[in-house]
């Protein structure tokens, strides 16, 4: 049967937009779907940066002002990885076009931004969905099916990690191509909204709501010179932080996140105890869940490797045999492939834009908190 097409506009050439047209390429020869996207048009300010991106992923036309997509009918969805702070803008004039959309994490760059999307999307009933792509890591979509067949039973504790070490440098420089992540007015945040917006993302799939956090940040370099201009500038993303959540069924958590971990590349680790049993996860070893079980014999108790490649296993019937383990890059044809599938169902795809403004609302608070140095509720 033909495959109903749909035709995509990418915009961002950086390397979530490599993620996401590998994700395109691939997502028909693995997954079984009634669409499938056409990489009709890539869209970058960086003339030449676009030209070779789109010639090396096969995108069929280029433009440089993403607003020229809006008008173009061979155009049905728009896929946003720019950086943060263009987020708003294009999602909120792709909706009103009536155009689906998907955007990289976090959503914006506040919950206020964050807020006008979700209305623009939902006004307009356009499929939306956000590149939370770490609830495709099977193990971790497994984690939540253990705990959704009650095997942890009440959750008493979640402790979450997402450590990496790429900025200890002073030399790093801030801001501009590449870099916007530490340029607050780029990124809106530092491991807030780029790492911890995942783990909290990932947790309130897992367990439920946050009420409320308390939190501490801490900036260690305190001026970068800036790409494009050359200056030096202070420095206002948070380098580091920690937060202790109380979720709404009552469970205690806590988040840690750094760019200052030496020899962490991108360990983003979870621990969720139960009255029945835990469950521990590291993205380090991604194709494994580690889970203990209380109603085991006593004399077997202990935690057990569960290994993540069985046909059993979430997603894993796409790919190879037994054994054979996939990476990272598979979690974002897994997002595309439950994005198209809703689109065929018409049962919507999560984490959808309110999803991620439920995670967006989380950072903010965690941000305010580290200001005001009080508990903040969500
Ligand atoms: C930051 O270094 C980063 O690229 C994040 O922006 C991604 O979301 C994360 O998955 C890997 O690290």
């Amino acid at each position: 049967m033909p495959k109903k097409k749909l035709n995509v506009a990418l915009i961002g050439c950086g390397f979530m937009g490599r993620t996401h047209s590998n994700a395109y390429l691939k997502v028909n020869r693995f997954f079984d779907l009634e669409y499938q996207p056409v990489l009709r048009c890539m869209c970058d300010l960086n003339e030449e940066k676009l030209k070779k991106f789109a010639e090396n992923w096969g995108w069929e036309t280029t433009e440089t002002d993403w607003r020229k997509l809006l008008d173009r009918d061979d155009i049905d969805a728009i896929d946003v990885v720019s950086p943060n702070n263009t987020h708003r803008d294009i999602v909120v004039a792709a909706a009103e076009a009536g155009k689906m959309v998907l955007c990289e994490k976090p959503l914006a760059i506040d919950a206020g931004q964050g807020q006008e999307m979700v209305d623009a999307v939902e006004k307009a009933g356009v499929s939306n969905m956000v590149w939370y792509n770490y609830r495709r890591v099977p193990a971790i979509t497994l984690a939540k099916q253990l705990i959704d067949e009650g095997r942890i039973g009440r959750v008493f504790h979640y402790r979450a990690k997402y450590l990496q070490d790429w900025t200890i440098s002073a030399d790093v420089p801030q801001g501009g191509d590449a870099l916007w992540r530490l340029d607050a007015a780029v990124a809106g945040s530092g491991v807030t909204g780029d790492l911890l917006a995942h783990s909290i993302d990932t947790a309130m799939w897992l367990i439920g709501g946050v009420d409320k956090v308390t939190a501490m940040t801490e900036t260690f370099i305190k001026e970068r010179t800036h790409q494009a201009t050359g200056e030096k500038q202070k420095v206002t993303i948070d380098d580091a932080c920690a937060f202790l959540a109380k979720f709404n069924n009552g469970a205690l958590a806590t988040f840690e996140s750094t760019r200052y971990a030496r020899g962490r590349k991108n360990q983003n680790t979870f621990e969720v105890n139960g009255e029945k049993g835990s469950i521990f996860f590291d993205l380090e070893d991604a194709h494994q869940l580690q889970y203990f079980n209380h109603g085991d014999d006593a004399h077997v108790h202990g935690w057990r490797t569960i290994l993540v490649t069985d046909s059993e296993h979430p997603y894993m019937d796409h790919w190879w045999v037994p054994g054979c383990t996939i990476g990272y890059e598979h979690t974002f044809v897994h997002a595309l492939a439950d994005f198209l599938k809703g689109i065929e169902t018409g049962e919507p795809v999560r984490p959808n834009f309110r999803d991620a403004l439920d995670t967006q609302r989380v950072c903010d608070a965690v941000l305010k908190s580290a200001k005001t140095e009080v508990w903040e509720k969500v």
